[in-house]
């Protein structure tokens, strides 16, 4: 009998790994439009209106933030965040440099993937974006009143963040995990020198609590340690969940090697459901221990002029299930589960069990009786596993081929991606039976209804992310952007709007209503609060310092010229820098800084901003610089000259 389940279990395994290697390339029609004209007025935004709604979208492997508004789909902003950004000089500049500062080194790339909108009371506040670099683990902090990245820590005893960045419903905490399990010593959890194949009784993985505070400042406040599983995502609890996370994992089968068979063998995985509340209780008693976890926090020093300030920290405060109880469950999870997402009202946590046949609904009222009960059906590192019967409150039959992630319209419905049919599918939350599918193209991830994974989604419009774009616009060679698909979900039945491009792979996507962020916009820096440690204040004090070989140039720019304008006395081999200051006063009135042959990208310095670039000259001759943001109609006068002498 034994045998014969696994058989079973293995074959249904290997049909869905063919399922999703093969027919995930999705079918190759364009799908049928409603009535355009309807669809068209739907999104139209007229020339000087703004949208309804801002749109944030991961890059992925581009590293950045990019800003759309919604229903238009234009593309408004990118924020660079994890990846140098030549167009602003973000971590080319000496102010942001520090921002990529790694127990690894400088890296200036991030592979970004979830951003999450900061919440107060489990409404999203308009403060600001969360996101996580899966690669080399971090999570960053943007602010919403300049879209500028803020902060960026990262985190210790990891190895891929991926199952990040989610908040609880005030923003006290922003949760990562593990996404590969790496060796781990017992005692210290440190990274080990060991055969891969002793996977199973060296690998562990950690997840991590970060605690925010009220101005935003990111601190690690405790790790758990895990089994060695990969942990893929998570969400946190809400009303009567508050206090939980929730975190998905597969390969509870500790393969190492051929992950797409090896670790697709089990029938059910684990959700592993955390007392998050508990465990900072125990965490604040010094419960635990504390652990070597060096790891970088770097943030944007406004009290210095914006400089970017890079802080080594060492040590990390570990909690262990085994030793303190009631900190994490196992809610085991049909099947390898990617998605976990929890409805508004915070009763209910549906899983996306991409190998599943249905969408698992746990329900929390349930998950707290059988802990109560000690309704356990074993035990995986000292961590109960729950009885998937005890605390199930419905599965969702038909839900579509491959379930990935689900949003939630704040109306009773939720709307569940399937990566390998192409569809969104709706269902109802109580009765659990499907209510409407529509097909999208092709192959979508993620979804995301503005606020549709807080407590009060604006349950209007949908955007698919999908993965696959194939026909859907005019081709360019082998790469195309991906595609994203507007929804309209404010009927009964999903209504296709729009097709628009993203750039870069939009993991996941957060929407909030335009008021809440626009009216807090900051439209320049004040030039007389400017505390940058080489500002130039007026034109009068522009000048340039020789100290040894290294020079600071204190520059100024202001339509249509730079203060000083002609710099000689530079030799060969100096470092020079050229700290420049904008004294504009004035909204979207930025100057751009460039030097012919300079090793090193533009600055774009903001109205009362302080920029600086560094330049090695290598050559003797007169070099040019010029301004690269047509600024006035006297732009292409706004140039200079540096004269570099043999040393
Ligand atoms: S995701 Cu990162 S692999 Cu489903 Cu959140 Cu695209
Ligand atoms: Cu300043 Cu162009």
């Amino acid at each position: 009998m034994m045998i014969k389940l696994i058989k079973k279990s293995w074959l249904w395994s290997l049909a869905a790994i063919v399922l999703l290697g093969f027919i995930s390339m999705g079918c190759s029609s364009n799908g049928e439009f409603g009535s355009s004209a309807d669809a068209a007025e739907k999104v139209y935004v007229a020339p000087g209106e703004y949208d309804e709604f801002y749109g944030f979208f991961s890059g992925g492997y581009n590293g950045q933030l990019g800003v759309y508004g919604l229903p238009s789909g234009r593309h408004i902003f990118t924020i660079p965040v994890f990846s140098q950004a030549a167009v602003s000089g973000w971590g080319y500049s000496e102010e942001t440099k520090p921002m990529f500062q790694t127990t690894d080194g400088f890296v200036p790339w991030g592979d970004a993937h979830h951003p999450e909108l900061s919440q107060t009371n489990g409404e999203t506040d308009g403060r600001w974006v969360f996101i996580n670099e899966n690669n080399t683990p971090r999570i960053a902090r943007i602010g919403l009143d300049d879209f500028k990245t803020q902060e960026i820590i990262e985190i210790p005893n990891s190895a891929g963040n991926h199952a990040s960045s989610f908040v609880t419903p005030n923003t006290e905490y922003v949760s990562a995990a593990t996404r590969f399990s790496v060796p781990m010593d017992e005692e210290e959890l440190q990274n080990m020198d060991v055969s891969i194949d002793s996977y199973k009784e060296n690998f562990h993985g950690t997840l991590s609590f970060i605690k925010v505070s009220d101005e935003g400042a990111m601190s690690v406040d405790f790790q758990i340690r895990m089994p060695g599983f990969n942990y893929d995502l998570s969400h946190a609890g809400k009303g009567p969940s508050d206090g939980w996370s929730f975190f998905t994992s597969y390969n509870s089968e500790q393969a190492h090697t051929l992950l797409e068979i090896n670790a697709s063998k089990n029938d059910k995985d684990y959700i592993a459901a955390v007392n998050w509340r508990k465990a900072a209780e125990y965490a604040a008693e010094g419960r635990g221990k504390m652990i070597p976890g060096e790891h970088y926090r770097n943030y944007i020093d406004h009290e210095e002029g914006g400089v970017a300030k890079s802080e080594l920290i060492e040590e990390v405060r570990v909690l262990d299930p085994r030793e303190l109880e009631g900190l994490v469950y196992f809610l085991p999870t049909p099947k390898s589960p990617h998605g976990v997402d929890v409805d508004p009202s915070g009763r209910y946590i549906a899983a996306g069990g991409k190998l599943s046949t249905v969408i698992p609904v746990h329900s929390f009222a349930k998950i707290q009786q059988a802990i109560e009960d000690e309704d356990f059906e074993g035990e995986e590192m000292g961590i109960p596993v729950l009885n998937y019967n005890s605390i199930l409150h419905g599965e969702v039959q038909n839900p579509g081929l491959g379930p990935l992630h689900t949003e939630f319209d704040g109306k009773g419905n939720a709307y569940t991606t399937a990566f390998i049919s192409s569809e969104i599918v709706k269902w109802d939350l109580e009765t659990l039976e499907v209510e409407d599918r529509i097909d999208v193209y092709y192959s979508p991830g993620h979804l995301m209804i503005p606020g549709g994974d807080s407590q009060k989604p604006d349950g209007k419009y949908l955007v698919a992310l999908n993965k696959i774009t194939k026909d859907r616009y005019l081709p360019t060679g082998p790469e195309m952007f991906h595609s994203a698909q507007l929804i309209d979900i404010s009927g009964d039945k999903m209504e296709l709007l729009l097709d628009f491009p993203t750039e870069g792979e939009p993991h996941y996507a957060q929407g909030i209503a335009a008021e809440k962020v626009m009216d807090n916009q900051k439209r320049f820096y004040e030039i007389a609060d400017n505390a940058h440690p080489y500002v130039t204040q007026g034109e009068k004090e522009a000048r340039v310092e020789r100290d040894g070989n290294t020079v600071h140039v204190y520059m100024t720019t202001i339509r249509s010229h730079y203060a000083p304008d002609n710099i000689e006395g530079i030799k060969v081999g100096d470092e020079v820098y050229f700290h420049v200051t904008n004294l504009e006063q004035d909204w979207d009135v930025p100057h751009g800084f460039a030097v012919k042959g300079a090793n090193n990208a533009e600055l774009l310095i903001m109205p009362g901003e302080t920029l600086t670039l560094k330049w090695e000259p290598k050559k003797a001759g007169v070099v040019p610089f010029y301004c690269t943001d047509f600024c006035s109609a006297l732009h292409q006068e706004m140039s200079g000259y540096v004269r570099v002498s043999p040393a």
